[in-house]
């Protein structure tokens, strides 16, 4: 993936725990295939065009391995977050839950609207999207708007969808 952003383009921020999904779902939005991914070592960056009036530029600054720091340079013009969550994976929903509340803290996010994608739907017992909102305790979340989706990055279940909400929540805030 090539640095593709255009400041006309509002800048979006994916990120989540490693595995989370993060490069399966973005990959799969800028190509319409699964292609291989491996641990993200820099940021991968991809604008989706949505329709004929609707992109968004995705910066995948990964996990919290990420957070070093000229991470939050990415933050400046940042005009929503993405969390990506396993919602198989319950017993790590604590160190997301963690991740989350740590990002928000952030100064340049004050009152940037958060999607939360509950990626991996497609897995059996994977949690609901009610089950995935009071493990990251999305409701203390007042001073922001906020949504949550169900989503399959491999399947590309639910990815278009929710973008479109990331783009409307974004010409609400
Ligand atoms: P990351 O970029 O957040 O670190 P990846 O995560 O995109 O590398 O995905 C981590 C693993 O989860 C990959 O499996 C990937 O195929 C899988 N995965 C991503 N999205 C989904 C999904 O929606 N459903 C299911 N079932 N699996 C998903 P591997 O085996 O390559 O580690």
């Amino acid at each position: 993936m090539g640095q593709s952003g255009s400041s006309a383009c509002p800048q979006v921020i994916l990120m989540g725990l490693d595995s989370a999904g993060k490069s399966t779902l973005l990959a799969r939005m800028l190509t319409g295939q699964v292609v291989t991914t491996s641990p993200t070592i820099g940021f991968n960056v991809g604008t989706l065009n949505l329709d004929k009036k609707t992109s968004l530029t995705v910066w995948d600054v990964g996990g919290q391995k990420s957070m070093r720091p000229n991470w939050r340079y990415y933050l400046d013009d940042c005009k929503a977050l993405v969390f990506v969550v396993d919602s198989s994976d319950r017993e790590r929903m604590p160190e997301a839950q963690k991740v989350l509340k740590k990002v928000l803290g952030e100064e340049k996010l004050r009152g940037v609207p958060l999607m939360v994608l509950a990626n991996k739907k497609d897995v059996a017992k994977s949690m609901t999207i009610r089950e995935v909102s009071t493990q990251l305790d999305l409701p203390s979340y007042k001073d922001r708007l906020w949504e949550i989706q169900a989503c399959s990055g491999l399947e590309g279940l639910g990815l278009h969808q929710a973008f479109m909400s990331v783009n409307k929540l974004i010409k609400r805030s």
